[in-house]
């Protein structure tokens, strides 16, 4: 064992070495940036080091490989959470603080790699960490974008997007990545194919073909307290060399360049919808590229620890696909089994569905992944007949249980009025298919993949989604979780469902004020880092309500927002009206195209404004704020401050959810629709510690079915919702030189769009319950007390929704991966 001072010795040996050998400097000389990047790299080598040990103990053990497929990774910033991870959080402060360098102001300086539009991403990357936590030995594949998801502007009210260049400003590479050449693959698109019978089988020639070249980044990812350490492995395209010497070497210079332009476009950046399918062949090229050099890898990986024989694949190899995007994962390993390895059909077949699993993340029929049949065949000519091949033999095998049910099969088909459609492909190929919540589970089973159920019930399951304590608890919150350790021990840091013993600590006078001094502290730290980041004022002392998620028509955000002006035009108007001082807090990007959630933005900012323009008496009851670019490294701010967590979907929408959970998780009291997660949230801590509302999902699916809802007649007979509906457009909320009129918004609640429901996500029919609802909250809030009781109950009861859980959830009925030993 070495002494404290030692390691502290070594670690400045580390950064001064990597600040010499990095940048031909001293750690006197060298700018704050250059000693960030040391200080990363020393913490990297470290997760080096316990890598190579962690690859001889896996060369013994030959334990099952997961490997994780997804366009997204939202990973956040790494240098605290690895520390955090490594137990070297307090040493490497310490020892910095020696060196005159202060560890949170280097914290600061990493960028946020946003390698992911929301849930589905920062879902995976919960996941990575609780993985190489648990000790399983599974790697992400993604794509290493050069450019995430846009930075968010807001200016005049209004959302502008700005290119996210993250790598640049870690000078071109991000200092936890280690670059693996060694790994690099070609990826084929386009071009001619043909089929020819020889001696030997059938032959396929393809060619004309241009090829990118995949290149291996590398990403350690540590595990909290264990030297098992996990892997992110990001893909990024470049023109693939011989291409390029061909044409320099003919002197055309400019080809060579425009190649290779065309080439690195691939993992140029990411596309920033969610809920919603972009059709873009530069899309599908992204996700061809992604699975194919991870199925490349997968399988030479395979080769190097167990031989050539690929028929025993299933007991060593899993594959997850995280939404349908990665899917062609299922024909490219069809095309490497049949084209390069020589397998038949069936064989192929059989190793290829021993290997997948499906989950989903939506039941949007916008969101679900189709793709146009021509655009398919001419990029990826031999993925094309594969899935074609596949197709025909599935709806062979469903004829034999819907026969002469021709319409329905053709619903059920992977290749159907000129699109492909991805979902359709997952489940005739994958051995398990899950939701991502229970409720979630049942809307697939008994809805959108019913005539999937009933021919093959065992496929479809519920896994509920989670979130990793370390980041969202440890690390965002360190007081809170201080308090916890001084109540119960730290037994909860390794198992979660531990916090349930908080629960009798509700009686506990001091710790009840303790608990809400931390929250307090929380609210305090997050209006200092919200003044100082984006200038506006808040009042720790008034009620911290927060939505914060993408922007989208079925989360609600609207709601909100008209609930809010229904506040202000009580104080306005009504002298007898009183409430609690709130703040509302709204953190939220749309999608660049995506007018009417831009308007929503617009709508938010401007109701904002009217308040601070309005009379002190009202101001000092009401505040709102929009946070500008809501991302990881804000909601690890903004989480612990909140109260009361607004989840507010239309119920049958919001497949889990996972902010949530980070609220719940937090002490925040949840306002909510029996939507997603909600429920399982609903039923852990109890009808008396959550607030929720509205329709359930029953009943909206019965009014989607029978139209039978009718925004007009509603319109027509409440006042309220009328008064409310006209001051969208009445010029009540103007400003001086500015008319803001939300015609839009007016007209979809009202009329609706391209045949839905005119107001399609039931905002109206929900509004009386919410308000009543936020009145209740309001009230409560009141009795301090009695409301940091509810608080501690909610985190008390958010054991099961760490993704430890979710984990081995996962690891029981899909995956069967066997721990590393340590
Ligand atoms: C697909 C094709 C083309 C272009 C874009 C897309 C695309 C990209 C991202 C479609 C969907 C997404 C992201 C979906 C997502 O984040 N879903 C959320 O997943 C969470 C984790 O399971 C759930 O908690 C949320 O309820 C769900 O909305």
């Amino acid at each position: 064992m070495i002494t404290k001072r030692e390691r502290k010795e070594q670690i400045i040996q580390d950064i001064k070495s990597n600040i010499s050998r990095l940048y031909g400097r001293t750690i006197d000389t060298a700018s704050k940036p250059q000693i960030y990047v040391a200080v990363c790299h020393a913490v990297r080598d470290e997760l080096m080091e316990k890598w190579t040990y962690d690859k001889q103990l896996e060369l013994e053990q030959k334990p099952k490989r997961l490997y994780y497929l997804s366009v997204e990774f939202l990973q956040g910033r790494a240098l605290g959470t690895n520390l955090l991870n490594l137990d070297e959080m307090e040493l490497y402060a310490e020892t910095l603080e020696e060196l005159g360098v202060s560890l949170s102001e280097l914290e600061d300086m990493e960028p946020d790699p946003g390698l992911g539009n929301g849930g589905l991403g920062r879902l995976a990357s919960c996941f990575l960490e609780s993985l190489a936590t648990l000790n399983y030995r599974a790697i992400g594949c993604g794509i290493r974008f050069e450019y995430g998801l846009f930075r968010q502007k807001i200016i005049d009210g209004s959302q502008f997007e700005i290119p996210d260049a993250w790598l640049d400003e870690c000078g071109g590479s991000y200092p936890f990545e280690v670059v693996m050449r060694d790994d690099a693959c070609d990826v084929r698109f386009g071009g001619t194919v043909t089929e020819e019978w020889s001696e030997s089988g059938l032959v396929v020639n393809h060619t004309g073909y241009s090829t990118v070249q995949a290149i291996p980044y590398d990403i350690p990812i540590a595990g909290y307290q264990t030297d098992n350490v996990g892997r992110l492995r990001l893909w990024r395209a470049v023109a693939a060399k011989r291409l390029d010497m061909d044409s320099i070497s003919s002197g055309n210079y400019a080809r060579a360049t425009e190649e290779r332009e065309l080439a690195e476009v691939i993992s140029k950046v990411l596309y920033p919808n969610e809920s919603h399918r972009e059709g873009k062949s530069l899309r599908l090229k992204q996700h061809y590229f992604l699975t194919s050099a991870t199925v490349q890898y997968i399988i030479s990986d395979y080769k190097r620890r167990f031989g050539h024989d690929l028929r025993k694949m299933e007991e060593k190899v899993c594959i997850q696909i995280n939404d349908t995007h990665p899917s062609l994962a299922i024909p490219e390993l069809m095309r490497i089994l049949i084209d390069e390895e020589g397998k038949g059909w069936d064989e192929a077949w059989s190793i290829v569905t021993g290997v997948f699993n499906y989950t989903n993340h939506t039941v949007m029929s916008e969101a679900l992944e189709r793709w146009p049949e021509e655009l398919f065949k001419e990029l990826l000519p031999r993925i094309y007949m594969i899935v074609k091949a596949i197709n025909d033999k599935y709806c062979e095998k469903l004829w034999s249980y819907y026969p002469g049910q021709w319409e329905r099969i053709g619903q059920m088909a992977i290749v159907g009025y000129n699109q492909i459609r991805m979902a359709n492909l997952c489940i005739a190929a994958s051995a398990h298919v899950n939701g991502v919540s229970q409720l979630h589970a049942d809307i697939l089973r008994q809805d959108i993949f019913r005539d999937f159920f009933i021919v093959e019930p065992w496929k479809f399951i519920g896994i509920t989604n989670g979130i990793t304590p370390r980041r969202w608890l440890m690390y965002a919150n360190p007081k809170l979780a201080a308090l916890a350790d001084k109540a119960i021990g730290q037994g909860w840091r390794r198992d979660l469902n531990e916090l349930s013993r908080l629960m009798d600590f509700r009686d506990d006078a001091a710790f009840v004020e303790e608990f809400a001094a931390i929250k307090r502290d929380n609210k305090a730290r997050f209006a200092d880092w919200l003044a100082q980041k984006q200038g506006a004022i808040v009042d720790p002392d008034t009620i911290f309500d927060v939505q914060a998620k993408r922007l989208h028509e079925y989360k609600r955000q609207l709601l909100n927002a008209l609930h809010i002006l229904y506040l202000y035009d009580r104080l306005m108007t009504d002298p007898s009206f009183d409430m609690q001082p709130t703040t509302f807090l709204f953190g939220a990007k749309a999608s660049a195209a995506y007018s009417i959630a831009k308007s929503i933005i617009r709508l938010i900012n401007v109701i904002a404004r009217k308040i601070d323009e309005a009379p002190p008496r009202i101001k000092e009851k009401l505040k709102v704020v929009f946070l500008e670019n809501y991302n990881v490294t804000t909601a690890e701010m903004l989480i612990p401050a909140c109260d009361v967590s607004e989840q507010i979907s239309t119920a049958g929408k919001e497949a889990s959810g996972t902010g949530n959970m980070k609220f719940m998780l937090n002490g925040a009291l949840t306002i909510g629709t029996l939507d997603g997660a909600n429920v399982e949230i609903s039923q852990a801590v109890g009808p008396d510690n959550i607030y929720i509302f509205g329709l359930t999902a029953d009943q909206t699916a019965e009014i989607y079915k029978e139209r039978s809802y009718s925004a007009g007649q509603l319109y027509g007979t409440q006042s309220e919702l009328r008064h409310l509906l006209d001051y969208l457009i009445s010029g009540a909320l103007n400003e001086p030189d500015r008319d803001n009129v939300f015609s839009d918004i007016y007209q979809t609640l009202l009329f609706g769009e391209n045949g839905d429901l005119a107001d399609n996500y039931l905002v109206l029919p929900d509004f009386a319950a919410y308000r009543d609802t936020q009145a209740r909250i309001n009230q409560d809030y009141g009795d301090q007390a009695a409301w940091t009781k509810m608080a501690i109950a909610n985190t008390a009861m958010s054991g099961i929704f760490s993704s430890d859980r979710t984990i081995e959830d996962y690891n029981k009925r899909i995956w069967h991966l066997d721990k590393l030993r340590i």
